[in-house]
């Protein structure tokens, strides 16, 4: 019996738009240069920072390393208050619409909510950051869960937040796909047994994605085709939910 298709769950940074370059960095740029302090992340360093995943810890990371000599009173106050004022400006990143979403996201989900498979979000992210970005290109209400940022204890590679939406939503792992563009984000899903479609991205195009069941550059469109990176060759320029269906059933 093959498995039948029930969820799809999202990673959101990276995997439904482009926002570490274009969202996250800028802002936290943003906030270092209205708090007077003369650190800019380059799009090179933000690669190195995203080993890190989340915000907070992150700028946490990037002062151990990269300012050891750097001191202020209250060390957790600072990164607080820091982050906050990035979130502000990555939210108003995207009320200007400077982060599109990726070639294919919007017609999958669309697809998926018209044949009644049921969406979920996973991310490391912020809630309010990663609502921000379904209000302004998506609907959050199109969402049963979106699980983010402290809800569990340990944030990806470590497979809380996955476990996390499985109770949640009382699916058993077999019944969902997961997208993701990261190592760490698919580490994740395999440690919660979810299969795992990843879509690169120019940050995260060369690390190892040896157990997801396939790697392309972008979901897809008619007029944009992907690139399969690693996984069977199949004849498609776009994923769509019957080509999904197919894969979690290991029909093809
Ligand atoms: C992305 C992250 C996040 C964002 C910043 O994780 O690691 O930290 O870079 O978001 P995922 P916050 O791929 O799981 O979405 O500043 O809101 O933490």
């Amino acid at each position: 019996m093959s498995n039948q298709l029930k969820v799809l769950i999202f990673d959101v940074d990276g995997t439904l738009a482009d926002t570490e370059r274009d969202g996250h960095r800028v802002a936290f740029n943003n906030a270092f240069a209205q708090m007077r302090l003369d650190w800019h992340w380059s799009t090179d360093l933000y690669g190195k920072l995203l080993a890190i995943a989340g915000g907070k810890e992150r700028l946490k990371f990037y002062l151990e390393q990269y300012q050891p000599d750097w001191q202020t009173e209250d060390l957790t106050e600072f990164i607080v208050q820091t982050h906050q004022l990035k979130s502000q400006y990555y939210q108003s990143l995207l009320q200007q619409g400077a982060i599109p979403l990726r070639v294919g996201v919007k017609r999958l989900i669309l697809e998926a909510r018209a044949q009644g498979i049921r969406l979920a979000i996973a991310t490391t992210s912020t809630l309010s950051n990663a609502k921000a970005l379904l209000e302004t290109t998506l609907d959050p209400s199109w969402f049963e869960v979106i699980a983010a940022g402290d809800i569990v204890a340990n944030k990806k590679p470590e497979p809380d937040i996955y476990h996390y939406v499985l109770e949640q939503m009382k699916i058993a792992p077999e019944h969902c796909l997961v997208f993701e563009d990261t190592a760490h984000g698919l580490q994740a899903a395999t440690q919660a047994n979810l299969k795992t479609i990843v879509t690169v991205n120019e940050y995260t195009k060369n690390q190892d994605f040896n157990d997801a069941i396939l790697v392309v550059n972008q979901i897809g469109e008619e007029e944009s085709p992907l690139n399969i990176i690693q996984g069977k060759t199949h004849h498609t320029k776009y994923l769509n939910i019957n080509y999904l269906q197919k894969i979690i059933g290991n029909r093809e």
